[in-house]
């Protein structure tokens, strides 16, 4: 796809204001939102004209010594991390990276990663929000599509080591400057901080979000400040939150539920502390819980299930929790409805996407809306239509595809002239809107027909573990779908055709360390399942049938 591109460099200035004649980053690929529209929705009070380094640097004058981020080995104030954050900017800024240079982030949660994005917002410079679990082939992939400039890791977290990555991308990529922090030791970023001025317009692309996408190719979402701070102001407005609000950081902050539904901006922008949880455990967690009083958490279903089944949670005091906020794929009936008795605290189901639409359950909704439905959109003017399979608008109540756009949703174009529609992908939802007392607008997610699996909210595209398993030279043909499981939601299951039936060989460990090892993918996309067949069923066009392989 077409990513931003900077028209103009200009870095780094000296007036505090932005030079006038730098033109917006625009949003390439996906149409600009439309002039009455932006107007609209600046009028509107919806876009304020805010960076997001003018977020943190609010949160800094309002709040300098109260705790912004917490890890295992430190804690640093909201004028503590303004301090990191143009320390780094400046040696950013020194290795040539300035306004518009897209740089991959592969961190885990740590105090470092929250420095390292502000640092880059800082010097204008877009981040690329790689999971901590991508490997080497899908940050290749990364900086390719997103022509990057920079790359920024750990030496290693854990078990993982992340610097040799480091140096393949320098030696694959010689444009790329490459970074490897060493966790909590902050030498290598030592030089003179770079003065605090907006480096970035408002209407600037901020980063390049990742979406699960549906092809082999990873798909990148530019946000702009203005839009995606709305969304994160407003989230931060309907979720409660203020300055005494502890976030645990259970998933992966470049995640855009933890990165903005409030998540680690919408605690920010209130002067909120977030800390980073290792990992998710239940062990992990609710010690965290107990010890940092933590008040809020965005968890995906299985996290919040392993918690829920978790026997620490008799022995641990978490009683400071106020609420979960859980999505990333759809919540169970039955462990909804566990929350409130048993983890003493409010549950806020959240139906998001990196493209924009989010949508919440909201405080004072009854019972059955809070556990049935995955909440209603977070503006008064998101659109939200739900159509079938020819596009025409269903009667209320009735499953469809959804199709949305809003003052914080991408645009893309239809064709259809003046008003450029976004279509988001074939989500089938069954539309509450007027359900009860009033026009409500409440949705429940109710499956999925776009080509896309939900691992417990991680989204993996069958094409792209299809692509690497192809590449196996015993493999003559294979087809990846999803397969109902209880506590995931899907798991993948790889139907694979040998090039000799009758060998017996690859076999599905084989096929997996064939897939760690040489194709080094991220763990997450690897087969739960393999099954060995001589063919696959087709439809009555001879096209594979993935909806029978499923079931
Ligand atoms: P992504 O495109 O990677 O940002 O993932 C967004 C997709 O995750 C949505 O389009 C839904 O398919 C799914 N999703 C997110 N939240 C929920 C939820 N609460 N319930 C069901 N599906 C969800
Ligand atoms: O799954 C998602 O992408 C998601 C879930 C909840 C999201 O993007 C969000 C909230 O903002």
């Amino acid at each position: 796809m077409a990513i931003p591109t900077s028209s103009v460099h200009t870095m780094p200035m000296r007036d505090g204001t932005v030079d006038p004649v730098v033109s917006p980053l625009r949003l390439d690929g996906v149409v600009d939102y439309p002039a009455e529209f932006a107007a609209e929705y600046r009028e509107k009070g919806y876009w304020i004209g805010q960076t997001h380094s003018a977020l943190l640097a609010g949160a800094v004058s309002a709040h300098p010594d109260r705790p912004a981020v917490v890890d295992l080995r430190r804690t640093l104030t909201y004028a503590g991390l303004s301090e990191r954050v143009q320390v780094i900017a400046g040696a950013f800024a020194a290795e040539g990276l300035g306004r518009g240079d897209r740089v991959i982030v592969h961190m885990p949660n740590t105090v470092e990663y929250v420095e390292v994005v502000f640092a880059l917002f800082e010097i204008g410079a877009l981040p690329v929000f790689a999971l901590a679990a991508h490997r080497s082939a899908e940050i290749h992939q990364f900086c390719t599509a997103a022509t990057a400039r920079g790359y920024v890791t750990v030496d290693k977290f854990g078990l993982t080591s992340y610097g040799d990555l480091a140096t393949e991308i320098d030696t694959d990529f010689p444009d790329v400057s490459t970074f490897v922090i060493p966790i909590g030791d902050e030498s290598w970023a030592a030089g003179p901080p770079l003065p605090r001025v907006d480096r970035s317009l408002p209407s600037d692309v901020a980063f390049l979000q990742l979406s699960g996408g549906t092809t082999g190719t990873p798909k990148l979402i530019p946000r702009t400040h203005d839009d995606y701070l709305y969304s994160v102001r407003e989230s931060a407005r309907i979720c409660h939150i203020d300055s005494s609000s502890v976030m645990l950081a259970v998933l992966p902050i470049s995640h855009n539920f933890t990165m903005s539904s409030p998540g680690l901006l919408g605690m920010i922008a209130v002067g909120g502390c977030v800390v980073m949880s290792p990992d998710p455990s239940p062990d992990t967690c609710l010690r965290l819980i107990e010890e940092h009083a933590i008040t809020h958490a965005a968890l995906v279903p299985p996290v919040l299930i392993a918690w829920l089944n978790s026997s620490a949670l008799a022995d641990r005091d978490i009683s400071s929790l106020e609420s979960v906020w859980v999505g990333g794929a759809k919540l169970p009936e039955e462990a909804a409805r566990r929350v409130a008795p048993e983890l003493g605290c409010t549950l806020t189901q959240v139906f998001g996407m990196a493209e924009g639409l989010v949508n919440y359950t909201r405080t004072g909704d009854d019972d059955e809306t809070v556990t049935t439905t995955q909440g209603r959109p977070i503006s008064p003017d998101d659109e939200v239509r739900v159509v079938d399979d020819a596009g025409v608008p269903v009667a209320d109540g009735v499953a469809g595809h959804l199709q949305t756009r809003g003052p914080y949703t991408i645009r893309a174009t239809t064709g259809r002239g003046a008003q450029p529609e976004v279509v988001h992908g074939r989500r089938v939802l069954r539309d509450r809107r007027h359900r009860g007392p009033g026009p409500r607008g409440y949705l429940t997610v109710v499956g999925r027909s776009k080509d896309q699996i939900n691992r417990g909210g991680e989204k993996i595209a069958p094409a792209m573990v299809e692509n690497h398993l192809l590449a196996h030279h015993e493999i003559h043909d294979v087809s990846v779908v999803g397969i109902p499981d209880d506590a995931l939601g899907e798991r993948i299951c790889a139907y694979v055709i040998r090039r000799d039936s009758e060998s017996g060989t690859p076999t599905a460990s084989q096929l997996r360390a064939f897939l760690r090892t040489e194709r080094q993918v991220a763990a997450y996309t690897i087969p739960d399942r393999f099954e060995f067949v001589t063919e696959f069923p087709t439809t009555s066009v001879g096209k594979i049938d993935k909806k029978s392989q499923g079931e």
